[in-house]
């Protein structure tokens, strides 16, 4: 594995050192090794860091934030921001390079409050979650990822089997589902949960909190919150560039809604990552403002 640093980084931050005080450290996975046809989704981090550089323009002061008109409030004022950049995997020593992923992780999860993300195909997630600290994860997604498990490594349709069987502990709670499958879903293993409403989502993080919460004696560990978010879980007029695109999807607001929600009742999110954002070398920049949006509005969703 080698790590490729680039001149543009993600909203005009800081590179990243050990030693940082950082509220954000963003990390990219450039990488479709877990689709089983070529994918864009190698070009999702570039793409970010050219959109997100733009609107931190040198000598704009980063402090002041931004302005979310939507939401008529401040936004990511005051952010520490470093970018570690790419995680660049071996295809000759691949399997070496996929499992030393947690581990590199690890290190800049502790750097910061927040760790994000950019795939890269879905199944990089499986390799993002392998963490003993991680205890609930929020993905959110059209499909369902959980197809029957095959080789030696997750593909992008079935990581959510392998992190079932490799991380028996972590709840698993899904929402934005609405794919065609040739059969019933598998049943959900004990610690999974499709979410049918919000209302479901916010429900099932309070109890597991309440699971999860330290005892009296503060000798168990609270963990904290992973939020996942396949892109294509928003439809394909918001967000054409993706790998899989389904119809009636969510509205980029709806979307919003959902993140703030599973952000507010799953604290601490520790980690948030951003997959399947498969932009064409020649596309347009509406569908990366759409996701450099999303992603602004959810850092700041998840440090609030
Ligand atoms: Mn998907």
């Amino acid at each position: 594995m080698r790590i490729k640093h680039s001149a543009r980084r993600f909203l005009g931050g800081e590179p990243w050192s050990a030693d940082g005080d950082w509220d954000v450290v963003v990390v990219g996975l450039p990488s479709d090794v877990g689709s089983r046809a070529p994918s864009l989704a190698r070009n999702g981090p570039a793409r970010l860091r050219r959109v997100t550089a733009a609107l931190a323009p040198a000598g704009r002061d980063r402090a002041d934030g931004w302005y979310d008109l939507a939401a008529r409030r401040s936004i990511l004022a005051g952010l520490r921001l470093a970018d570690f950049g790419d995680l660049i995997l071996d295809p000759l020593d691949l399997g070496s390079d996929l499992k030393q992923i947690p581990a590199v992780l690890r290190e800049l999860r502790q750097s910061c409050r927040l760790l994000v993300v950019l795939g890269g195909d879905d199944s990089l997630s499986y390799w993002s979650c392998r963490d003993a600290e991680l205890r609930r994860l929020v993905h959110l997604d059209a499909h369902e990822d959980a197809a029957a498990l095959t080789g030696e490594y997750p593909h992008h349709g079935n990581f959510i089997s392998y992190l079932e069987r490799d991380e028996p502990e972590l709840a698993i709670l899904q929402y934005g589902q609405r794919d065609l499958v040739p059969g019933p879903p598998r049943l959900p293993g004990r610690n999974r949960v499709a979410c049918a409403s919000i209302d479901v989502l916010c429900e099932t993080l309070d109890a597991l909190a309440a699971r999860d919460a330290p005892a009296a004696t503060g000798a168990r560990e609270v963990g904290y919150t992973a939020l996942s978010v396949d892109i294509d879980v928003l439809d394909p007029h918001i967000m054409p560039a993706v790998t899989n695109p389904l119809p009636d999807g969510l509205g980029l607001g709806e979307l919003m809604a959902v993140i703030e929600a599973a952000a507010a009742h799953g604290r601490p999110v520790r980690q948030f990552m951003l997959t399947e954002f498969a932009p064409a070398d020649t596309a347009g920049i509406a569908d990366a403002a759409t996701a450099a949006h999303l992603l602004m509005r959810s850092i700041d969703a998840c440090l609030r």
